[in-house]
Formats: C-alpha cells, structure tokens, sequence
C-alpha cells in the first residue's frame, strides 16, 4: 500500500478524503500520497494549538520546557537514519549530504534556542518620580501565541525547524505547513513529539499548497498570531496581504540573487573550492547560493576555466549512493522553469562554458528531474539570467575592473539576502562587506553559518531577522511593567 502523508493534528495523525502523489525527483516515481488539509483540518489545528497555550505547555516553567527540547533533540538524533532517509527521498539530496548538514543542523535548532533562552537578559530602568520616591521598570517576555510557518522545499527539515525551535523555546505552539514537495520529515517529527511528551497542540502539522489550500488558510486564521515564511518573495507579498487582517506581525525569509566578488588577490584554490558550492551545492538551491559572479579582470579567464572544471567534476547519480555529488532539481516542474532560463541565456547571446541542458542519466533516473551545473560567461548585468531568481545549479561569470563599479554592480538588485568578497587585503575586505547592501556577507568563505547570528534578507529579501537571541524579536512580546516605589 503507498505510504500516506498524514496530517499531525492535537497530537495525533490525521487522514482526509483528499490526497495527492508525492513524487521521487530522481526518477518521478510515486512514493507516497499526501493527505490535503482542508478547513476543517486547518481549524482544528489551530483550535489545539491555541487550547494548548493554555494547558500543561503554557503552564511550564522555562526549565521543563527547555528539557522537552533537548530531549527532542536526542530523540531527532536517536531517530537520525529515519530522518536522513525520508528527506532524501522527498528531495534527492544525496543522503552524505543530508547525514552531514540538514539532520544534524536540525536538531541542533533545538539545543541552540534552548540554549539561547538561559541567557536572555531583561531590561531595567530606575525612574524619577515628581513625588521623589521613584520607580523601576522592567520587561517580562511573553510567547506571542499560535505561529503560522509556512516552509519551503529546498532545505526542508532544516529551515522548518530554524523556525519551529525558536517558536517552542519562547513557548508558543505552532501549526506548520510544509511544502507540498517535501511532507517528510515534518511529518516524522510529530512522532518524536509525543514520544518525549511535548505536550498534544504544541506542534501540529497540515499539509497541502498555498492558495486556496492550507497555506492560505493557515494564514488567513484569525486565530494565528503571527505568521513566519520562507520562500518565494511573490508568495511572502501574498502572505503579508493575508497577515494584514488582524495586523499580525510577518517574518519574511525570501528570494535572492546573490552575488559573489572576486579580486585578483584572492587565493583562487579557496575561491574555487568555496564557490562552486555556493553555485552548486544542493542543485543550486540554496537561498544563499550564487548566482552571480564578479571576477576582476585579470583573474576572470582562470576563474571561469577552474570553475568549468569544478562543475564537469561533479557526478549526478542515485541520492544514496556515496559518490554522488549532486542529485536532481526538486521536481519536473521545476525544471521547466530552470531550463526556461537556461534557453534564455542561450537566446540572450551568452557563451555556455559548461552544462546548460539536461544530463544523460542511466535508465532508472532517467525520468528523474535531472539539470547539469552551468556556467555562462558573455552577458553582462542587464540579461534576465543577472536579475531573475534561477534557483538552479548555474551562474553568470562577468569581468570587472574597479571596486566601486563591482559595490554597485553587485547592490543594482531588487535582493538583498547574501553576498560573498574573496580577496586576501583585509582592509578592502571590511570596506566592500559595510558597502554591500544584504543581509549577510562572507569574507573568503560562503554558508559559515553560526545559528547564533542574525539572518535575513535586506531589500525584497526579507523583513525581520532570525538566529540566536534575535528570533525573541518575533517569537515573543514585549512588555514593560512600572513599578512605583
Ligand atoms: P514558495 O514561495 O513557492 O512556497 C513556500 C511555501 O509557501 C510552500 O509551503 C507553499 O505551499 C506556500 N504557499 C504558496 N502560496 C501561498 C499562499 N498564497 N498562502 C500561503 N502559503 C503559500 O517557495 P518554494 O518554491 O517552496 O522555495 C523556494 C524559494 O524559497 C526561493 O525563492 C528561495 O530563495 C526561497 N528561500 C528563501 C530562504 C531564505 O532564508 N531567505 C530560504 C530558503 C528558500
Ligand atoms: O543554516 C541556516 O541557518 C539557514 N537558515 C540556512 C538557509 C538556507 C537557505 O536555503
């Protein structure tokens, strides 16, 4: 029988009239249905999580909360090779990948908010008063209440449980809604739930699309309080029409096209390590990933020829074979538009140094949604493929010749998320990274992440930012309390 992506609701998995298939992206087999949220279900998650801010959950001391989540944490690790395996099958990441990054980092959401909410420190004022006794003022945190998140496909347990730890750790409870591509491992997540004894409600789970489906009615829920996203910028403009009524506050992690600098002065085996994965790591869809290169001038020939041969190094093949480096697109709809561009740089007169079409792939991937890693030279900053999110394992190379010219080639974008500087000359270093208009900017390196540091996007990128003690900006309320003497 085909494995069913159930619903996790108050608690407890949840079946409806309504499935669809979930498809395998390298090799389009059916491999499971996903049970569609409607309404109904939608409201009767809220209804749990809101009953549960009230019941045991709300009730519990920071400590016993902060222990239901380390023990999650473990149960996450205990449970690793079940997670590892339901993600690569829902995305195709190769599975060394996903046993390196995604799984680990996951569970390490939950260690790392826990952690931050011992340390959270409260203001404190002393006020005079007319009468001379004076007053003290200080601030208490409260959760803000049911959280809407609303996930993308491309790194899914990862940027589902960046949001979701910090939402618990702060005490709220959330109803998630994965994306249709990838119900996996939220789903699975549900289990380890009750098996530490995370409360029914705190966590709940709703599958199906956006408009006119769970996503639009998790958002629209006058019952939600606040709404985090990531993905798209035009679905995170729709979302934040919908959060409009009730004015409910958005944190928005969005689109990008990000652009990576390099000066002669670099050392280019750094350089070419660190930038054919931030062109090509997870088939290029990564957030953060580059899409645009500066090259100044006298470097640009070997940096485009070592990149070509960083990009034909790299083997397609089965997501859990050991030698594979790089697995298919999330889904054949998603290639078309990646190959849309792909044509388009082609039709727009750009040199295809590498790639630029489908791979030939033995005949039990072959129907999978395979892309080579692409790399175009030729064009310059006004072709559609220097200004539109591809989202695919591909990039533009172009020369510059100046540091002011390639700061304000590089901010000439509606983005603004991340950017990456190779150069050896510390001073121009600081002085590019403070000019750069986004929301993170690596120095000789690219995904240094610290899940401690502030992230998101400047300009459509986004609006908010997460990590560390930053997610308590959105994750809790404010407030003052005045106390007379
Ligand atoms: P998407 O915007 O298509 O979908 C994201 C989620 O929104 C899905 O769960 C989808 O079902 C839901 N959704 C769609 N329309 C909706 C609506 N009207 N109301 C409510 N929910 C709706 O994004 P995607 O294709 O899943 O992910 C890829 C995009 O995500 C890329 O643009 C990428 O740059 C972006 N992204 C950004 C970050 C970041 O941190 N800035 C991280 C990862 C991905
Ligand atoms: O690692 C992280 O913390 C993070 N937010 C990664 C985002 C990846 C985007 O695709």
């Amino acid at each position: 029988m085909a494995k069913i992506f159930q619903n996790f609701i108050d608690g407890r998995y949840v079946d409806t009239d309504k499935h669809f298939d979930k498809h395998a992206p390298y090799d389009n087999k059916v491999i499971g249905q996903i049970a569609e949220a409607g309404k109904a279900e939608v409201d009767a998650a809220v209804a749990a999580a809101k009953a549960a801010l009230k019941g045991p959950w709300g009730k519990y001391t920071i400590e016993k909360r902060l222990e239901l989540l380390y023990a999650l944490a473990d149960e996450i690790t205990r449970r690793f090779e079940d997670f590892a395996i339901a993600e690569q099958q829902d995305t195709g990441i190769p599975l060394h990948l996903i046993r390196h990054v995604a799984i680990p980092r996951g569970a390490a959401n939950f260690k790392v908010f826990a952690d931050v909410m011992k340390t959270v420190p409260t203001e404190f004022f002393q006020t005079t008063t007319p009468d001379g006794t004076g007053a003290i003022n200080y601030a208490l945190r409260r959760p803000v209440g049911v959280v809407g998140v609303i996930c993308p496909w491309n790194m899914p347990f990862l940027l589902m449980t960046w949001k979701v730890a910090p939402a618990l750790a702060c005490g709220n409870t959330v109803v998630v809604k994965p994306s249709e591509e990838t119900p996996a491992t939220a789903t699975l997540l549900g289990e380890c739930m009750n098996a530490v004894g995370i409360p029914a409600g705190v966590y709940n789970v709703v599958h199906g699309f956006g408009p006119n489906s769970a996503g639009e009615f998790v958002t629209t829920h006058e019952d939600v309080d606040a709404i985090t996203f990531t993905g798209e910028t035009r679905t995170g403009s729709a979302i934040m029409k919908a959060a409009a009524v009730g004015a409910r506050p958005v944190s928005m992690e969005m689109g990008g096209k990000n652009p990576g600098i390099i000066f002669a002065d670099a050392d280019l085996d750094a350089v070419i390590e660190g930038t054919s994965r931030s062109c090509f790591l997870n088939t290029g869809q990564v957030c953060l990933g580059t899409e645009r290169l500066y090259v100044e001038r006298p470097a640009f020939e070997a940096v485009v020829e070592r990149l070509k041969v960083a990009a034909e190094k790299i083997k397609m093949g089965n997501p859990a074979d050991s030698t594979t480096t790089m697995g298919p697109l999330i889904s054949q709809e998603h290639r078309e538009k990646v190959l849309s561009y792909y044509r388009k740089a082609v039709e727009e007169g750009a040199t295809v140094v590498t790639g630029g079409g489908i791979p030939e792939m033995p005949a039990d991937l072959a129907s999978g949604s395979w892309v080579q890693p692409t790399v175009w030279t030729g064009l310059d900053d006004s072709a559609v493929i220097a200004r539109e999110e591809i989202f695919g394992p591909c990039v533009l190379v172009m020369p510059f010749d100046g540091e002011d010219e390639v700061i304000e080639r590089a901010n000439n974008t509606r983005y603004g998320l991340s950017a990456t500087v190779w150069t050896t000359n510390l001073s121009r270093a600081h002085r590019v990274a403070a000019k750069l208009e986004s929301g993170i900017v690596w120095v000789n390196s690219w995904f240094l992440r610290d899940l401690r540091t502030a992230f998101g996007g400047s300009k459509q990128s986004g609006i908010g930012r997460e990590g560390g003690v930053h997610s308590l900006e959105f994750y809790t309320e404010l407030k003052n309390v005045c106390i007379k003497l």
